[in-house]
């Protein structure tokens, strides 16, 4: 979370996004807020917790909205698991996350949340229908190694993604190049993209939030080392067409 918040200039800006995955570690002295804005105003946004093991002086807020404005919806700590949580659904088109550490904590301590904007299919579904809930979620998130839909069905290895081969979401720091141009720049599916995703898919690299931030123009920073928020994608080292339309997409972007 801390590399997000460092930067002023992108903290005011709201992050569009169709899905992603923040990640904090043993992260200390940290008051970050940061707010996230799915691409449709028809689109909301669900989040579920890989990990979460917050130290009693720790909290995570989750706001339903573009401000950090009480009362949020959920007060997230010590007491918290990921599994009591489950899911949690905004009812706008935004969620603003304000996490906040003292000067103590140990490597355990942490979370690691995936954020996917999802569609209600009475609006219209072109993209991917998750299994249990039946949300459509951008077709970037199939297939990256993230559990977006919450019940595994967008990285089906069985059907959808014969050659992630079993790679659940429990194996998953990283995403193909979709999952980075989905969060980056919000990019449509493009054919191109699905070859690189599986290119993608063996090299299994990591994005340090750091470098995203860069890219949207957020200045330069010192690089995120252990115990920093990170999200899945590799801009540095784009593969194949996917990667070199991303780039082109970021520096519009920029
Ligand atoms: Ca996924």
């Amino acid at each position: 979370m801390e590399s997000i918040c460092k930067d002023h200039f992108l903290q005011r800006q709201y992050r569009k996004v169709d899905g992603g995955v923040l990640w904090s570690r043993n992260e200390r002295n940290l008051d970050c807020t940061v707010t996230f804005q799915t691409h449709s105003i028809l689109q909301r946004f669900m989040l579920h917790f890989d990990l979460l093991q917050l130290d009693c002086n720790d909290h995570l807020y989750v706001y339903d909205g573009a401000h950090a404005t009480a009362p949020p919806k959920a007060d997230l700590s010590c007491r918290n698991t990921k599994q009591q949580v489950g899911a949690l659904f905004t009812r706008s088109n935004f969620v603003t996350l304000k996490y906040v550490t003292d000067n103590w904590g140990t490597d355990a301590n942490g979370f690691r949340l995936v954020i996917t904007a999802v569609k209600d299919p009475k609006h219209g579904c072109k993209e991917f229908r998750c299994k249990q809930r039946e949300f459509c979620v951008s077709a970037d998130l199939t297939c990256d190694g993230v559990d977006h839909c919450a019940d595994g069905s967008d990285e089906d290895t069985a059907t959808l993604c014969p050659e992630s081969g079993g790679t659940g979401a429990g194996s998953a720091w990283v995403a193909g190049c979709a999952g980075a141009a989905a969060l980056v720049a919000g990019a449509a599916a493009t054919a191109a993209c699905c070859a690189c995703r599986r290119r993608a898919a063996t090299q299994r690299t990591r994005l340090h939030l750091q470098e995203l931030a860069s890219s949207n123009g957020g200045g330069s920073g010192v690089g995120a080392e252990a115990g920093a928020t990170r999200l899945p994608g590799n801009p540095e080292l784009p593969a194949g067409p996917c990667g070199a339309a991303r780039a082109g997409r970021l520096r519009r972007a920029a």
